[in-house]
């Protein structure tokens, strides 16, 4: 046995450094032959700071690791080129094909599909019939449910609140699985802690949302080739919904599609590439879902929206550099983001110092309705560590570092703007 994981270890290793270390040669220039519309390559670029990000970005990569002066990403053959023509070279390029089958050596059973997270959902409101409620906020492209768990003491399904309202969301992007198990585990954690004292206080007093799948049909295809009996997975790293461009490559980046700013900056034109904004603002039922559903709820107040990874906490604005010019609003954003930083051990910034990105769910979401919206990119902290793919053992702690951050979101969210007040204390 010992021989075995030995073995397995060492094989394991030779995989990782070919992943990470050995340069592959730049894709072959196009020849008579047919190329797959929608192949993509990891790569390493190296990017000193937010302004050579953001050329990275308006390039068409999606950036999904920022370390020193580098930066790794998933690029298409468009990317490619068009990084070539303003002189960025990988040190790094590998087949995603490749890379995927390194990232995930054996199935994952504990993460929920979309059927587990239906039926977690409605066992959650089932059990708690006095708080809970379920409700379908709309249709995903293909057809399946958005589903959301609702939290309120008074109103149940579409009844209206007048209760300061939050909203959780999770996998805009369908291989950040991780980002489905945040917001389901932490709806199901609130139902089953709702008679503790200090959170049977924000129950009675809040309006709390759960959408722990915006994109389920994305989710599904990533992780189709791994069913439960499967010996090894083969995920996908599909990162969109799954519309059937006009190029014949899948899928629109949702969080590049919402209609504030959009496609004003890094987001692609380009179908194939991995941040393709969709042919217009609020081109995706995914995205219009969740524009109806806020729209519909006046009484929101807070949103936060998780992705992985990196392990940041981001805050408007994304689509420009400038920080938001609502003085008061800014210094509540900061102090908030600084104590989410503090509670989780994730690193706070606005979110274009990452680099530029238009079309974003928190930039809308502040945008157009004034709602106090983050972004969350959970574990890992990077591509070493499992990046979209940590395996079931990043679950529980990513779960748990979370619960902190969820209560506080809740308490501060009758008045966000008191933590620019208190410097990010509960009370005045
Ligand atoms: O690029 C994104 O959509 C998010 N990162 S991810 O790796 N999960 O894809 C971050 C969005 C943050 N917003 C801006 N930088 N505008
Ligand atoms: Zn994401």
């Amino acid at each position: 046995m010992k021989l075995v994981l030995a073995l397995l270890l060492v094989a394991a290793a030779a995989a990782r450094a070919d992943w990470f270390e050995a340069p592959e040669a730049a894709p072959a220039p196009e020849t008579g032959a047919p190329q797959p519309v929608d192949q993509r390559w990891w790569v390493v670029l190296p990017a000193s700071g937010s302004a050579e990000r953001t050329r990275i970005a308006n390039a068409g990569v999606s950036i999904e690791e920022v370390s020193g002066s580098t930066v790794g990403g998933v690029a298409d053959r468009r990317a490619l080129e068009r990084l070539r023509a303003i002189g960025i070279h990988p040190s790094r390029q590998t087949e995603l094909e490749k890379a995927h089958l390194l990232a995930f050596p054996q199935p994952d059973a504990a993460f929920h599909d979309y059927s587990r997270v239906k039926s977690e959902l409605a066992a959650t409101a089932a059990a708690h019939p006095k708080l809970v409620s379920l409700l379908k906020i709309g249709s995903s492209l293909q057809g399946r449910d958005l589903v959301a768990l609702r939290f309120n003491s008074d109103a149940k399904g579409t009844q209206k609140s007048a209760k300061p309202g939050v909203v959780f969301l999770g996998t805009h992007h369908a291989r950040e699985h991780l980002s489905t198990e945040v917001p389901l585990l932490l709806a199901k954690w609130l139902a089953a802690n709702a008679e503790r004292a200090d959170v049977k206080k924000l129950l009675d007093s809040r309006d709390v949302y759960f959408v722990p799948l915006v994109n389920p049909d994305g989710a599904e295809y990533d992780h189709a080739g791994c069913r439960s009996d499967a010996a090894r997975c083969s995920y996908k790293w599909h990162r969109k919904n799954m519309r059937e461009n006009s190029d014949g490559s899948r899928g629109v980046d949702l969080n590049r599609n919402y209609g504030f700013h959009w496609n004003t900056g890094g987001a692609s034109d380009d179908p194939g590439s991995d941040t393709y904004h969709g042919p217009a603002p609020f081109s995706e039922p995914e995205t219009q879902a969740v524009k109806r559903f806020v729209e519909e709820r006046p009484n929101l107040k807070a949103l936060l929206s998780y992705h992985t990874f990196s392990e940041l906490v981001l805050y408007p604005w994304g689509h420009k550099y400038d920080p938001i010019d609502d003085g008061p609003a800014l210094a509540a954003y900061k102090a908030m983001a600084t104590k989410f930083g503090e509670l989780t051990g994730y690193t706070p910034e606005q979110s274009s110092e990452l680099y530029i990105a238009s079309g974003d769910t928190t930039d809308w979401a502040w945008g157009e309705r004034g709602i106090f919206s983050f972004t969350f990119e959970l574990t890992p902290a990077s591509s070493w560590d499992g990046g979209f793919y940590p395996g079931a053992k990043a679950i529980d702690p990513t779960f748990q570092k979370n619960i902190a951050p969820m209560l506080y979101l809740l308490e501060m969210a009758d008045d966000p703007y008191r933590a620019g007040i208190t410097g990010g204390g509960a009370s005045k």
